[in-house]
């Protein structure tokens, strides 16, 4: 048996919006006109090709006091008076869409009743709540405070007490995957013939949600191996000017990097099943600004003993000196690329560049013959900056609810956030160790590549818990 769950309730509370972010599906037709969902719409919730629960979308109650004075009268003579209803219904034009909105429940759906709790209850609201009473199905109310106002829950919750077997506060735009794996155990307890089927389905969906974490931190690694092995080469001419080169290569440098994330990133899109998706991130995010931006560095990289611990400081530390940094110098490629290349211009007048392959221990970019070079990546907190990079992604993609739609209102709801700046010896030494192989053996290489994988997904899973 499949469970199937009605999403029902007035006009424009919300219906569709939850069905939308609990089925994590962005078809889901939803808008600010009441009336926008005009008929019984079912979406299946498929998880390794297999169909493990229903829910159906219906339309909102048109005429709910005629309906409540209808089914009492039938509670009380038929011994199915949701049949009843239908059967007398179906000759009164005014209760076509009632009707119809009943239809899944009549075939043996669970209910989830949604309202905006951001508004006081009515009497129409409680007229509805006794209609869904009458049913006597398993139901489940849910408060979808539309606004944030939560000076009506109080009432709201002890309506929902005489009327549903339980009840939770559950918002369409702001639910993470946590909120939704807690509403479905909930729905658990609404019925205790539905406890076994239900409860394969929470573990159905804790298993999936673990596989796309496995996938995530794959997509993580080969976008941090592509991305730290990237080479980007321009000739170098007697007559070229230096500084135009330097930009040309860094442009084209960061050209492809973003080329990479953004892979990455439709890649981490496609698994969280955000098809229609085109959201913006919040104005102010770090993700907006481009990789090599030395922003970037300095509020997503390391700390300075995670350097210390990295052995970054090495080559660095004589060039630029450990004040520089701890005034907060955003420390990394772009600065000394400009720094060594600087350098190198000042020097350009008729002297042989030859032998300067490394300057800071850093030899990018680095002059082979002819040829100036950036990449591979020689400064370890490249790594970090990337890292940071896919995991704010990470965490907008996997709270980004799907019945969320108001792309263009984003606002300061998430916080730019260094991951890593608090990890301690133990992972950064997986970091180094995965930084250091790049330069080794295939196997070697595969081998660092496996341990940071692993550490990956203990780390999305924390995000995802939080
Ligand atoms: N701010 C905010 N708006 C919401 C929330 N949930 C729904 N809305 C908005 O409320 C409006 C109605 O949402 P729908 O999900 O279409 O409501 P419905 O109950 O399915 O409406 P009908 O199909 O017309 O009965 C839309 O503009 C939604 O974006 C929420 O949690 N917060
Ligand atoms: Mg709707």
């Amino acid at each position: 048996m499949i469970p199937e769950f009605a999403i029902m309730g007035h006009p424009n509370e919300g219906k569709s919006s939850v069905l939308s972010t609990l089925a994590e599906d962005d078809s889901v037709r939803i808008s600010d006109t009441p009336g926008e969902t005009r008929e019984c719409r079912t979406f299946p919730v498929v998880i390794d090709g297999r169909e493990v629960l229903r829910f159906t979308d219906t339309p909102g109650f048109q005429n709910p006091a005629r309906v409540l004075v209808e089914l009492r009268r039938m509670v009380e003579t038929e011994s199915d008076p949701l049949a009843a209803f239908r059967t007398f219904a179906q000759e009164i034009p005014e209760l076509h869409d009632d009707r119809e909105l009943l239809t899944p429940v009549s075939a043996g759906a669970g209910i989830i009743y949604v309202v905006d709790g951001s508004r006081p209850v009515r009497r129409v609201d409680r007229t509805e709540m006794e209609i869904l009473r009458l049913t006597g199905k398993p139901r489940m109310a849910i408060i979808n405070c539309k606004d944030g106002i939560t000076e009506y829950l109080e009432a709201w919750k002890l309506e929902f007490r005489k009327n549903f077997n339980s009840s939770r506060i559950f918002n369409a735009h702001r639910a993470s995957w946590a909120e939704r794996i807690s509403l479905l155990e909930a729905l658990k307890s609404i019925d205790q013939d539905w406890q076994p089927v239900l409860g394969e389905v929470v573990k159905a969906f804790r298993r999936d949600w673990a596989e796309r974490n496995e996938q995530s931190a794959t997509i993580i690694v080969e976008l941090l191996s592509t991305c730290l092995r990237l080479e980007v080469r321009g000739e170098l001419q007697k007559e070229s000017r230096l500084d135009a080169i330097r930009e040309t290569l860094l442009e084209k440098y960061g050209e492809k990097l973003t080329a990479e994330e953004h892979l990455a990133q439709s890649r981490l899109r496609a698994l969280y099943k955000h098809n229609i998706f085109n959201y913006q991130l919040p104005p102010h995010s770090l993700l907006h600004s481009d990789i090599l931006d030395e922003r970037n560095w300095a509020l997503l990289g390391l700390s300075k003993s995670q350097l210390l611990i990295t052995g970054a400081l090495g080559g660095a530390a004589a060039g630029l000196g450990l004040d520089v940094m701890t005034l907060g110098s955003s420390f990394g490629l772009f600065a000394t690329v400009g720094g060594v290349l600087g350098g190198i211009g000042a020097i350009w007048g008729g002297e042989s560049l030859a032998g300067q392959k490394k300057i800071l221990g850093i030899p990018l970019p680095s002059l082979g013959g002819e040829q100036l070079q950036i990449g591979p990546a020689k400064e370890i907190n490249m790594l970090f900056i990337l890292l940071n990079r896919a995991l704010l992604y990470y965490r907008h993609i996997i709270n980004w609810a799907h019945g969320r739609r108001d792309y263009e209102k984003v606002q300061k709801d998430n916080t730019d956030e260094n991951f890593t700046r608090e990890w301690g010896k133990e992972r950064m030494i997986v970091c180094r160790d995965y930084f250091a192989a790049s330069g080794r053996s295939e196997q070697e290489l595969k081998n660092a590549e496996e341990k940071l994988r692993k550490l990956l997904v203990k780390v999305l899973t924390e995000i995802g818990d939080q």
